[in-house]
């Protein structure tokens, strides 16, 4: 029983931001409107002395229709009254990649395995989401457990997005911050 309002979307319960911490590898995505990050998705969250969460991410892009490269990107976090739900800033290294500020929202997560992702970017008027980005997260590079996955696929149902993901490749060439590759 979904009623798509991102208002009654359920978030991870007594989210823990230490347990959070280290790096978690993209294996499913479903993009937002524009640009995003292809594929080799791997972001590190960390927490730091005054208990903010950082994070930093890589992953492939394609920007200017043909140059191909890694973009390595920074997010801070800024807590909300409900654990799970962040609002994140974020950057490039290099000043022509992607900035903003997201709503950063954990929906479920085992901590060990498994963790699911979810950002809305516009609310529309009869409270869905026109334009959202989620990130399926596993910490192992092979992908998700076999055990995890009906867990994966009901959360993506109340997220309204069943049907929406791609698997997130994981090619494992080296991706190197100052390769930038001309098509
Ligand atoms: C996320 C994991 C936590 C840290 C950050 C994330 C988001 C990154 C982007 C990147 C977009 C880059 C583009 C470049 C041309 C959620 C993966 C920073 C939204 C489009």
């Amino acid at each position: 029983a979904q009623d798509c309002q991102v208002a009654n979307i359920q978030v991870m319960q007594n989210f823990n931001k230490t347990m959070y911490a280290g790096t978690w590898y993209a294996v499913g995505k479903k993009d937002p409107d524009g640009l995003f990050l292809l594929d080799n998705i791997v972001a590190t969250f960390s927490i730091g002395e005054d208990g903010k969460m950082t994070a930093t991410a890589k992953g492939r892009v394609i920007i200017l229709d043909n140059w191909e490269m890694c973009a390595e990107m920074f997010g801070t976090f800024e807590e909300t009254p409900e654990p799970a739900k962040f609002k994140m800033k974020y950057w490039g290294a290099a000043s022509y990649l992607q900035s903003g500020n997201d709503n950063h929202w954990v929906i479920d997560t085992d901590y060990d395995n498994y963790a699911i992702h979810y950002s809305c970017r516009v609310v529309d008027t009869d409270g869905t989401c026109l334009d959202s980005y989620s990130l399926i997260f596993s910490r192992h590079p092979t992908g998700l457990r076999a055990e995890d996955q009906p867990t994966v696929t009901q959360k993506k149902l109340e997220l309204c997005l069943l049907g929406k993901y791609r698997r997130v490749p994981h090619t494992g060439e080296p991706l190197l911050t100052a390769e930038v590759r001309l098509n």
